[in-house]
């Protein structure tokens, strides 16, 4: 029997409401907004994207990784770093979007835009890709922190992150964990991860309690998504199973704010990444990454610029 253009279409948006994609309808519901304002995170443990293009993307992020895209930039790093290693247990990939820009054109950027948008307000944009991987067995730890800990003091970005599993994520393999209401406390203290000198990572130091932490398994498909203020980590991967997820970060325009002091976590970490990068840069690298830019996602493009204003600024 054939079906009619109509009942096509139909059994489409049958499809995409069972994954909250309805056509027109915001992605989160009024609960989820409630839930997400109240905790600081929410979990959808469905799957929101099809297996297709879990497996595209999972097979370009792992191809990136394993080929060691943005080591010699400064873009990859060992994130359960303590001796300044980069090519440790926890690989890391900053925007990787730019070395695989097909990545810039996947539908899920715009239901990952609506979701932000819900959250932050109309003006907000994606700031950034990223993805981390924790092999079986070797993956390290995700040290508690504050995404926001990252940004400068000096003004106020609001932020959330969606974190897209593209391997079923389990305790046991370092499922994402989040410290409940933890967002309404500020920007808390950190150091550089164990203290160490050689840290690529923050942790926080400040107050809280990680026994409170939720795990939060999700399968493959399955999306977290917190807010900037939120205390998250992760443990390591003692399973037989990888873990991998893909991240997109979202921000509001700067705002200033009241002097905060500063952050000197930042500085302390990560210094063997930005010489590497410095040098990169320096030697050519700056044309490449201004052309990776230009085919990239212009939101992509709109952050690199603002981060490059700033540090003339400063
Ligand atoms: O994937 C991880 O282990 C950490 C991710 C994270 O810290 C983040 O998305 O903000």
């Amino acid at each position: 029997m054939a079906l009619s253009a109509g009942d096509l279409l139909s059994a489409l948006e049958a499809e995409a409401a069972k994954i909250g994609l309805a056509h027109g309808a915001p992605p989160l519901t009024a609960e989820q907004l409630s839930e997400f304002a109240r905790e600081g995170f929410l979990v959808i443990d469905t799957p929101q994207i099809s297996q297709r293009d879990i497996e595209w993307s999972r097979h370009i992020l792992m191809s990136l990784i394993s080929r060691g895209a943005g080591r010699k930039d400064g873009r990859g790093s060992d994130l359960s770093a303590r001796d300044g290693d980069v090519e440790g247990t926890t690989p890391q990939l900053y925007r990787p979007s730019l070395y695989a820009p097909e990545l810039a054109k996947w539908s899920f950027r715009k239901v990952g835009l609506a979701i932000a948008k819900q959250l932050l307000g109309p003006d907000a944009t994606l700031s950034g890709d990223n993805c981390i991987l924790k092999p079986c067995r070797i993956g390290g730890p995700t040290p508690w922190h504050q995404d926001e800990a990252h940004n400068d003091p000096k003004t106020y970005e609001e932020q959330v992150t969606i974190w897209i599993a593209l391997f079923d994520t389990t305790p046991a393999n370092g499922a994402m964990a989040f410290i409940p209401r933890s967002h309404l406390r500020g920007v808390l203290p950190h150091r550089a991860y164990g203290g160490a000198e050689g840290a690529n990572a923050i942790e926080c130091c400040g107050d809280f309690d990680p026994q409170d932490a939720k795990v939060c398994p999700i399968p493959a498909g399955g999306i977290t998504i917190h807010h900037g203020l939120t205390i998250h980590g992760a443990l390591a991967n003692k399973s037989d199973s990888p873990r991998l997820g893909y991240i997109f970060n979202y921000k509001n325009p700067p705002k200033p704010r009241p002097e905060l002091g500063t952050f000197p976590w930042n500085t302390e970490v990560g210094k063997s990444i930005r010489e590497r990068r410095r040098a990169w840069l320096l030697h050519g690298g700056i044309f490449i990454d201004l052309w990776r830019y230009s085919r990239s996602d212009p939101d992509n493009l709109r952050h690199f610029i603002r981060q490059v204003l700033r540090r003339f600024k400063h």
